[in-house]
């Protein structure tokens, strides 16, 4: 297993510097900023990322996310084009010693919450999601912005973008999923990336729009889409783990042959599709972290793994979930139960 961090690249104010003296993370994941969603990386980009990643003692493990262009997930206009792109990327990203690479198939928005800056009652600012606030937002008055979102649409092109997912059902969007692993997964074979799709977040549909990576039965349908260890699964606890029915260590233990990438958090069930953030420890939240991370560590995990979002605590200001001290806590308490179950003699399945 190797501990990993975010890191949103030069303007990110959690520095490198910062995220080398936190014990045990070693790895950075990151990604490319500034090519329009769809278009090739250039070699050159990455090989400087992995430059700058390196200099600071740390190394850059995972890429987090090359997007995937809307017409690939609604299945017209230049798909085939941006797929063309997106093996060309992947090759760029394999000459430069990269071999994980996530990416999501959500339609139009990426991870959705109701606010940003909720306050906990220990004065932590922490992000919730509140259905009935959700359904009160209006994604085409273009004023609703979240730091995952694609921001380059304009009004226009986010009204027609909408209005094509009108005719696009679930069983389209499986399809046209479908269609993309067949073309890049063989191309991850060949250059042995492995390919780690993240699930919805929130796993149910948001804003009238088709989801499909939300449960057990999307995870297991996912994955015989195209049999190969090179197709695999970022398991998200926090994005599953808003909806009861998922029992996030049992889907660990049912898929850790597959699962490349993990990112942990916890999250606190406060009504029906309502959650808030909360602290990575077990009691602070709905899940049972202690176990989930028991799961990996059983199932012979040796992946990689990233905290999740963190609150605000401590006066932290900055790009929300993506602060500095309260995901480094999360790191801490993972690799510490890690540690307790290593020297406990917990039994491990040797891969
Ligand atoms: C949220 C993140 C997601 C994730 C993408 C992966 O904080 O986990 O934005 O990076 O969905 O493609």
């Amino acid at each position: 297993m190797q501990m990993t961090f975010r890191w949103y690249g030069e303007s990110d104010p959690v520095t490198l510097e910062k995220i080398r003296q936190i014990p045990g993370v070693t790895g950075i994941v990151s990604a490319i900023y500034d090519v329009p969603v769809g278009e090739v990386w250039p070699t050159h980009k990455i090989l400087n990322l992995k430059r700058t990643v390196e200099k600071a003692g740390l190394s850059l493990s995972v890429i987090e996310s090359v997007p995937v262009h809307e017409d690939i997930k609604t299945g017209d206009g230049d798909r085939d084009r941006y797929i063309k792109n997106y093996c060309q990327t992947l090759r760029n990203l394999a000459d430069c010693g990269i071999d994980c690479v996530c990416y999501n198939f959500m339609p139009v928005f990426d991870w959705t919450r109701s606010s940003l800056d909720h306050e906990l009652s220990d004065g932590s600012n922490a992000l919730i999601y509140q259905e009935e606030a959700v359904a009160d937002m209006n994604p085409l008055t273009g004023d609703l912005t979240l730091p995952g979102w694609d921001a380059s649409y304009t009004k226009e092109g986010m009204k027609a973008l909408l209005e094509k997912y009108q005719s696009i059902s679930e069983e389209d969007l499986w399809n046209n999923l479908q269609y993309f692993l067949e073309k890049v997964i063989k191309v991850a074979e060949e250059v042995r990336i492995k390919m780690a799709i993240h699930p919805d977040d929130p796993p149910w549909n948001i804003f009238g729009l088709p989801r499909i990576i939300k449960n057990k039965e999307s995870l297991e349908r996912f994955l015989k889409l195209y049999d190969s260890p090179y197709n695999g699964l970022t398991l998200c606890s926090g994005s599953l783990g808003a909806s009861p029915e998922n029992d996030i260590s049992e889907l660990v233990r049912t898929f850790s042959d597959r699962i490349h990438f993990s990112h942990i958090r916890n999250i606190s069930i406060t009504g029906e599709r309502c959650f808030c953030e909360s602290a990575h420890k077990t009691d602070c939240g709905s899940l049972d972290i202690a176990d989930i991370v028991k799961a990996y560590y059983e199932s012979g995990f040796n992946g990689y793994i990233r905290p999740d979002h963190g609150r605000m605590i401590w006066g932290e200001t900055g790009r929300p979930g993506y602060g500095l001290y309260d995901r480094a806590l999360g790191t801490q308490y993972i690799l510490g139960l890690w540690d307790a179950y290593e020297k406990a003699g917990v039994p491990r399945h040797v891969k």
